[in-house]
């Protein structure tokens, strides 16, 4: 029996993963952490516990671990990319003195804890592709700043007091479920609801601007697999690379005019989105979590874009446009 607390659950992440952990712990306390404004609302309120979590709020944080013998945390919470660079005091609060609050309960009570880390940990001079697992981290942003302090912090908790710190650093993710917020590859997300609404796409960011991408089922699995992984197996934690696909603005749009084909996109490039991009990597090399945790992605481009597409046309109740027949 696992009980879990994952704070920030009402996020693009956490919406997905807290319902995923109640199946997968469909005899454990599975807890949806959220903040004043962000309540858990429809089958994420209604199928487990909930629990007010401010994650700058110790106590917070400690009275739920207590309350539900909680022995695992995910602490999905965090400021993304774009709109950190608007509230960089802000991005630090929540995502260091937030994880230091994490850890400390954790250590206290004795909770391994998944603290997401990013490409965006990475920076312009990193190698850009096929970027190592362990290389230079010397990012530009206060969102990659904080998810390198984050990686060391959670190894420093594993090595000082033996806290099971384990992280995966995630693509950009995509999900037709919840979207996404103030992030650097938000746009791999709007593409697909244009597409779907046949609405002509802009694209905040130029042709060539490529970056790791991954499909939700993915990521949901990934950071399962990291927590229930073997100790003896992980020569790392914090934070192993992942991979599933690499591609730039042209390529998605290409794809999804596969299926449909009447679908357009223009160039709007966003200045501050476009530089955060370019010091991002193009592609990660994930050969170390292939080989200390077996993991293995399962979708690529086509088989992402088929789904995003059924999926979202479902949601909003949009027929597939088909081709025009013409009988002579
Ligand atoms: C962002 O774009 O900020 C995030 C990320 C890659 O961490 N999606």
């Amino acid at each position: 029996m696992k009980n879990v607390l994952i704070i920030g659950a009402t996020g693009q992440i956490g919406t997905e993963l807290t319902m995923k952990l109640r199946h997968t712990y469909p005899n454990g306390d599975v807890v949806a952490g959220y903040i004043p404004g962000a309540e858990p609302k429809g089958e994420l309120l209604e199928s487990g516990p909930s629990h007010l979590v401010d994650i700058t709020n110790p106590a917070q944080i400690a009275e739920a671990v207590d309350k539900y013998k909680v022995d695992t945390i995910y602490n999905l919470a965090a400021l993304l990319s774009a709109v950190a660079e608007a509230k960089p005091q802000l991005a630090w609060k929540i995502g260091i003195g937030g994880l230091y609050n994490t850890l400390e309960v954790a250590r206290e009570k004795g909770c391994a804890v998944f603290t997401p880390s990013s490409i965006g940990s990475f920076g312009p001079g990193t190698p850009a592709v096929k970027t190592p697992q362990d290389t230079v981290q010397r990012p530009r942003t206060i969102y990659g700043v904080t998810k390198v302090s984050g990686e060391l912090l959670s190894d420093y908790y594993a090595l000082r007091f033996g806290v099971d710190t384990r992280s995966v650093r995630f693509p950009g993710l995509i999900s037709y479920v919840a979207p996404p917020g103030g992030g650097t590859t938000d746009y791999a997300v709007d593409i697909y609801y244009a597409a779907v609404k046949g609405e002509k796409f802009k694209c905040p960011l130029h042709a060539g601007t490529f970056m790791d991408m991954m499909y939700m089922p993915d990521a949901l699995r990934a950071a399962i697999e990291i927590m229930e992984a073997d100790p003896k197996r992980l020569v790392h934690r914090n934070s192993f690379n992942i991979a599933s696909m690499s591609f730039d603005p042209e390529i998605i749009y290409n794809k999804i005019k596969e299926y449909v084909p009447d679908f357009e996109m223009e160039y709007v490039p966003d200045p501050l989105r476009q530089a955060i991009a370019d010091s991002w990597p193009d592609s990660l090399d994930d050969t170390c979590a292939r080989e200390e945790w077996d993991w293995q992605p399962e979708y690529d481009l086509d088989g992402m874009t088929r789904h995003m597409l059924a999926h979202l046309r479902e949601k909003f109740g949009i027929a597939e446009r088909k081709p025009e027949v013409i009988h002579v």
